[in-house]
């Protein structure tokens, strides 16, 4: 029998995907009888649940008037360090090089005992803060003093040797879904809570708002598809361009059709409704919440930046576009959205992709296997 191993996770606890991942991945290794220790400064919103071996240790920045600024980054290093030493930590596994790689390289030189660190990058850390000159030394650093580096797209491995030339091997482990949390449900009702009649399609777009998501993208290819097919449009999330993205809808005639939803925690619901996605960043290492809704069955239509290809396949499970091409955008969706038969073998297809290309125990499998072969060369 293998070693069960004590592994400490630091991620960003809010919403976002890096910090479901990295849930997600603790959970599923606490159920795999590892002994897990999230050390985050709050407690990360999917850990709801209570697990016998997942302890939450709280990161606290005290607030002395020495500081002009709180030092979270020492207080988390100072926390890692003192879960490691008291836990007898073997692992800890932190996502996003800047500042938690970092802060383990610190705390691994407080710690009595030779702690492996091993770092997931998840994009922005590279394709945002890599072209800071004053932080790419900063994030290399981070890279190169962890002991093993993974990255969530072959595309996010790819741009961090063009752009910061570690001298480190960057391995791709995909993003991963829990089929038992994401499978199409009948949520029909929410159908008719929200107002959408039975003829209508859904296509839904879930993101945190940020410029990079090219949100306006999604309002002009839904305007240009609703002219076609009876539609609404489902916006999940808030964030910097919610005033903008409302404004737009406004004027452009579609309040009645597009649906603010604000943040929402169960989506596969939202999914289970819901005929396309729409994915159209200029910037994105993976788009999990494609992989959420492939699993539920739901075709997508994504661009043609960093991940998005890798998790898309074009013409069988969605289809790819430029970035900023809505032309093609409403053509693929009008075309997909009025052929019965296509938008079935495609969503067929889309939940086989996900639930077998990306399934948990393939992708947890592949970062036990980094822990122990970790251990193992001492
Ligand atoms: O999408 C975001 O901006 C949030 C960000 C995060 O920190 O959660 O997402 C990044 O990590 C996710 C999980 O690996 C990926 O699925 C997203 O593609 C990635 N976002 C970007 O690259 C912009």
């Amino acid at each position: 029998m293998k070693q069960k191993l004590k592994i400490g996770i630091t991620c960003y606890p809010s919403v976002g995907g890096s910090g479901v991942v990295a849930t997600e991945l603790g959970k599923l290794l606490a159920e795999k009888g590892h002994e897990i220790h999230f050390i985050t400064s709050s407690l990360p919103f999917r850990l709801n649940k209570v697990y016998c071996n997942i302890t939450f240790h709280e990161v606290e920045v005290n607030q002395y008037s020495v500081f002009k600024y709180p030092p979270y980054d020492l207080a988390l290093a100072s926390k890692m360090a003192e879960v490691a030493n008291r836990e007898d930590l073997d692992i800890l596994h932190v996502h996003y090089a800047i500042p938690h790689a970092i802060c383990a390289y610190l705390a691994k030189q407080m710690v009595n005992k030779d702690l492996k660190i091993v770092t997931t990058l998840h994009g922005t850390d590279i394709t945002v803060l890599g072209y800071d000159q004053s932080l790419a030394d900063m994030i290399r650093f981070g890279i190169e003093s962890s002991d093993r580096v993974t990255a969530v797209s072959n595309a996010l491995a790819q741009q961090t040797y063009e752009l910061l030339q570690p001298k480190k091997e960057i391995e791709t482990v995909y993003n991963f879904i829990d089929d038992r949390v994401y499978y199409k449900k009948d949520a029909s009702y929410l159908k008719e809570e929200y107002g959408i009649l039975e003829e209508e399609k859904v296509i839904i777009h879930v993101s945190n708002f940020r410029k990079v998501k090219r949100v306006q993208d999604v309002i002009y290819s839904f305007q240009k598809i609703q002219r076609k097919v009876k539609a609404k449009l489902l916006l999940v999330g808030d964030g910097p361009e919610m005033s903008f993205v409302n404004k737009l809808v406004k004027e452009l005639g579609l309040s009645e059709k597009v649906l603010f939803l604000g943040k929402q925690d169960s989506l596969e619901d939202l999914y289970s409704i819901s005929d396309l996605i729409l994915l159209l960043s200029e910037k994105e290492s993976f788009g999990l919440v494609l992989l959420e809704a492939m699993a539920c069955g739901v075709p997508s239509i994504g661009t043609n930046a960093g991940g998005i290809p890798e998790v898309i396949k074009e013409g069988e499970t969605g289809y790819i576009c430029e970035v900023g091409d809505i032309d093609t955008v409403a053509f693929h969706a009008i075309h997909l959205l009025s052929n019965g038969e296509l938008h079935k073998s495609m969503s067929e297809n889309a939940k086989n992709s996900a639930t077998q290309l990306f399934h948990s125990d393939k992708v947890v499998s592949q970062y036990e296997s980094i822990y122990y072969e970790l251990l193992n060369e001492g």
